[in-house]
């Protein structure tokens, strides 16, 4: 299982992405909120019982002074996928990606882009891939569609030009 866990139900907008791209790939998923400042012994609840829960990737996004990747990864063994958000109370998102990116050494968080929830999730798909065959069939089939789709606007770009 996949867990995606996010600073507050406001992110949800941009965290419902992960959930999209794991619900189409069939990867059992559970999303919460869990809140690094605001709910501190929720967080270390969550962190330290996951594995025991056969949650074996964690994606977790927060905006602004976004502590919650970097916590939890500190509190666990599991991957931690960290997404940076642009919310409410950033300055322009920066905040967010430098709090999240920018780890001490020994306590890594796989950062993606800002706001890039989609990329975690195919992110944490794939981790579950390596000892899972038929997430690594959903994920071929995922990406031979989506190189099919640019392959088809080639075709189509080409047919405009030679009208
Ligand atoms: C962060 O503060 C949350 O992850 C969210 O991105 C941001 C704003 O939270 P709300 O004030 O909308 O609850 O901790």
């Amino acid at each position: 299982m996949v867990s995606i866990i996010m600073g507050s139900i406001s992110d949800m907008p941009v965290m419902s992405k992960a959930a999209e791209v794991l619900d189409l790939l069939n990867i059992t998923f559970e999303v919460t909120v869990v809140s690094a400042h605001r709910t501190p012994h929720r967080m270390f609840e969550f962190a330290q019982t996951a594995a025991d829960r056969d949650v074996k990737v964690i994606i977790a996004g927060a905006g602004g002074a976004a502590h919650l990747p970097g916590m939890v990864s500190s509190l666990t063994h599991l991957p931690v996928i960290g997404v940076p958000i642009k919310s409410s109370n950033s300055i322009d998102g920066w905040d967010s990606v430098l709090s999240i990116l920018q780890m001490p050494s020994g306590i890594p968080v796989a950062t993606v882009a800002l706001d890039g929830a989609k990329n975690a999730g195919i992110l944490a798909a794939e981790i579950i891939a390596l000892s899972d065959d038929q997430a690594q069939e959903s994920l071929i089939a995922f990406r031979k569609k989506q190189t099919d789709k640019v392959l088809n606007d080639i075709k189509k770009v080409e047919r405009q030009q030679e009208d």
